[in-house]
């Protein structure tokens, strides 16, 4: 049952968990299995992480629901039915809470609180955690299930605070819902997130605006209700399903293709991408080996998909408008769409190119381009995160020698297989910089990592160990694997949240671990069989 009240965090723990989606409620789960004194904060007013705060109409995983769920409980597998093929955040939201009521776990989790600090106190070797709600707690580890994509960014354009209308993030959309019944309704941005909520809104706006950057490659999601004999079957031999996933490259069950586009005749790839089309899903990513590594494979995806919209789209105008130009196929996240192409064929929808028609400034009526006005009722943001660094930078995280992590991490991440950073003893990361992470299918990649991160802590207790931290050279040769992978791939030639090119300033890196779960996997188990190689303990 979700919880009115804020219960106050105890003084003192074995481990503080920070976050309450998929990733912290596993590790609250299997550290207090495991016995350990361990508490969850989270500043939302209940469970859900991500899917808690993405409210707004539309939104929905690109991953296939009997994927992105838990497979460490069989009584969960068995006792929850998934109705789609990819899950809106209702039913998304709807599960997590089933998980937290079936396994009791908001007896321990504190919400409505922020931590605000994290100080290493070296004598005792524990952390000290700073609230916005006035709580010190002490833990002798803490694990950071902040998420990847938990800090909204919000656009630098001048007048924004001006604005006088409605004004919504689509990362934090009000619980209540937003009426936008005949109104004048703007959103600045085609993401996932933009291409999610545009269809929505163009159904029930007066006249929707969308104010577009940069068109983004979309290709259908053909969602559709699961048929229950699928599900039955599945739930029958879920171990097993999931086992293979755990193996794969992207921990999905998308069938990879094995040879380059590349080397075969053109007419036959076609038809391929005609199959995935029509199938729907991200797979048509996988379906050639070189689709991410050679900028003329990749073109010819993205030649593929500007067809499409030319057929879809009506207006020759709009559709070479709505064509992704200038950065590959694949180098920014590929958007699953349901009708986004469809929308622009209504009356009541138009799309501004402010690439080529740029923003000038919000007024306090609407956004001006250098060109036009456009008055305004509501205006969203579907401008996306300042990903993987942004939740944890946010707080005041300071290790050895008073060092920030803001400081340690100037460059772009620093990790030891991405669960570590040194300077930083008895702190983890839960999916995040330096692991496969959100080029996964995430959820399996939480389950591998909670499941890493408090065997570790087991055997630290069962080994007398009270403090542990990731060698500086371990991590320095990380490092180096994770830049050497990527820069064989074309994700530096899109400007996007991958390579940090959406927050000014942020260093232009790419800091996730590309080599695939199955072998990321294998990399952890490794390391953990050879006594926990690279981290010094005492
Ligand atoms: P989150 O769900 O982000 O939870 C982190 C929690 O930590 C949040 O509740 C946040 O409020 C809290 N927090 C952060 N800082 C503090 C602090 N200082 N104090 C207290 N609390 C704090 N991944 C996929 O694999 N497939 C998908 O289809 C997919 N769809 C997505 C759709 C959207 C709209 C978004 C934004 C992300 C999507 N992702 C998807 C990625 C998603 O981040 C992960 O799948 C997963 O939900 C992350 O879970 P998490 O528990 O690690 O983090
Ligand atoms: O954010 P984004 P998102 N003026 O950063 C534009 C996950 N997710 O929230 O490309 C004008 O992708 C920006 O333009 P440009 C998923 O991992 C998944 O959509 O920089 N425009 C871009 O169009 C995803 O990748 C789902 O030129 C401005 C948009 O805002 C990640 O979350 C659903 C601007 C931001 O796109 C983030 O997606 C939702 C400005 N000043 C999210 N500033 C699923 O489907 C920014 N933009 C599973």
């Amino acid at each position: 049952m979700p919880v009115e009240e804020r219960t106050a965090p105890p003084d003192e723990l074995d481990v503080l968990v920070i976050g309450a989606g998929f990733s912290g409620l596993y590790a609250l789960y299997r550290l207090r299995e495991m016995g350990r004194r361990v508490h969850l904060i989270d500043d939302a007013p209940d469970v859900g992480g991500v899917w808690f705060w993405n409210r707004y109409p539309g939104a929905r995983c690109d991953i296939e629901s009997v994927d992105y769920c838990y497979s460490f409980s069989d009584e969960i597998v068995q006792d929850w039915t998934w109705a789609e093929r990819y899950p809106a955040q209702p039913e998304i939201l709807r599960y997590l809470n089933f998980v937290a009521d079936r396994l009791d776990l908001r007896r321990d989790a504190s919400f409505r609180t922020r931590v605000e600090s994290l100080t290493y106190d070296e004598a005792a070797d524990r952390w000290v955690a700073v609230t916005d709600q006035g709580d010190q707690v002490i833990a002798g580890f803490v694990i950071m299930a902040t998420g990847q994509l938990s800090k909204t960014q919000p656009p630098e354009i001048e007048g924004l605070e001006d604005f006088g209308g409605e004004l919504y993030h689509t990362g934090q959309w009000p619980r209540e819902g937003v009426d936008i019944a005949e109104k004048l309704v703007g959103v600045i941005g085609t993401g996932s997130s933009g291409v999610q909520v545009i269809p929505q809104l163009a159904k029930g706006a007066g006249h929707l605006y969308v104010f577009q950057r940069t068109a983004h490659y979309a290709i259908p999601a053909n969602n559709k209700p699961l048929d229950p004999a699928f599900v039955a079957d599945l739930k029958s031999r879920f171990g097993e399903y999931r086992e293979q996933a755990r193996h794969t490259p992207g921990g999905t069950h998308r069938v990879i293709g094995t040879q380059a586009a590349s080397d075969v005749d053109p007419e036959a790839v076609r038809e391929v991408f005609e199959g995935h089309w029509e199938r729907g899903g991200p797979d048509i990513l996988a379906s050639y080996t070189d689709l991410r590594t050679d900028e003329a494979a990749a073109e010819l995806a993205g030649d593929f998909v500007r067809e499409k919209i030319r057929g879809l789209v009506e207006d020759p105008g709009t559709a070479e408008k709505l064509c992704p130009k200038g950065y590959p196929f694949g180098s920014k996240r590929l958007v699953l769409e349901i009708g986004y192409y469809d929308t622009f064929n209504r009356d009541n929808v138009t799309l501004v190119d402010v690439k080529a028609d740029p923003i000038s400034r919000i007024t306090p009526n609407g956004v001006r381009t250098t060109d036009a006005e456009y008055p305004l009722d509501v205006l969203v943001l579907a401008t996306g995160y300042d990903a993987l660094t942004g939740a944890l930078f946010e707080m005041d995280i300071k290790g050895v020698g008073g060092l920030t992590l803001r400081e340690a991490w100037a460059d772009g991440p620093q990790t030891y297989l991405g669960v570590a950073t040194h300077g930083f003893p008895n702190m983890f990361f839960v999916a995040g910089a330096g692991s496969p992470s959100v080029l996964s299918n995430v959820v399996i990649s939480i389950e591998q990592h909670v499941e890493w991160i408090t065997d570790y802590i087991e055997y630290m207790r069962k080994n007398g160990r009270h403090r542990s931290e990731a060698g500086l050279e371990e991590q320095r040769a990380w490092v180096a694997e994770v830049n050497e992978i990527a820069s064989h791939t074309l994700f530096f030639k899109g400007n996007s949240w991958y390579v940090g090119a959406n927050v000014p300033g942020k260093p232009r890196v790419f800091s996730l671990y590309l080599g695939g779960v199955g072998r990321y996997r294998d990399i952890c188990d490794e390391v953990a069989a050879d006594g926990y190689r690279g981290f010094e303990t005492t």
